[in-house]
């Protein structure tokens, strides 16, 4: 049974939209971005995980990309009193994903969710204004593995969300560490992965 969820648009229109119900094989992208591959603030092994990522996102329903997506004079930024080189700055090539990476992706099941985008917030973490009932992210039984860069500020975050919430809905994580690159070291998400007990993904 199909479940009709109402919302509210602005104004008085109103806009129906239909709850997944079938649970579904889900890989979360983080900011496969070219700044953290070859540009701006290059994770260690970022290139390397590319062809890893490429060959297994066709053995799942729905890819989700995070994006690191920042104003020019976000306050991650060293010129504005961040500790971040400038990176990932909104609709500059250094945003953007790597070629080919989209390549035999169905645009109906492949989902971009920025972040970042507040000039006076670090934003690590994808999913943290995300709760149970965002019906269409994530729904009880699905299978959600995540990768992407980097290991120890957005990739570690973005889990640490995940674990809320499938703790609330009641989904499984994991992790394709092969997929993962590090700017300093993997060590931090190897941890909380152990303390959690989260599988890695093979
Ligand atoms: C990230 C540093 C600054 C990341 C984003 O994607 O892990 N790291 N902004
Ligand atoms: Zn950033």
């Amino acid at each position: 049974m199909a479940v009709i969820v109402t919302v509210s648009c602005t104004g008085s229109k109103k806009q129906s939209i239909m709850k997944r119900e079938e649970a579904k094989k889900i890989l979360v992208v983080v900011d496969l971005q070219r700044d953290f591959i070859d540009g701006t603030l290059p994770a260690a092994d970022g290139a390397s995980i590319i062809p890893s990522i490429e060959g297994i996102k066709n053995d799942f329903d729905m890819v989700y990309f995070t994006l690191d997506w920042h104003p020019w004079n976000h306050c991650s930024f060293k010129d504005n009193g961040g500790i971040w080189p400038q990176h990932c700055v909104q609709y500059t090539i250094g945003a953007g994903l790597p070629d080919g990476i989209l390549d035999n992706l169905d645009p109906a099941n492949t989902r971009f969710l920025p972040k970042g985008s507040d000039r006076s917030q670090e934003e690590y973490g994808q999913f943290s204004r995300t709760v149970a009932t965002d019906q269409n992210f994530f729904v009880k039984g699905d299978k959600v593995v995540i990768c992407g860069i980097a290991a120890e500020y957005c990739v570690l975050e973005t889990l640490k969300n995940l674990v809320r919430l499938s703790n609330e809905i009641g989904f499984e994580i994991s992790v394709f560490l092969d997929g993962v690159a590090h700017i300093e070291n993997n060590t931090p998400l190897e941890e909380y992965m152990k303390q959690n007990d989260i599988k890695v993904y093979k």
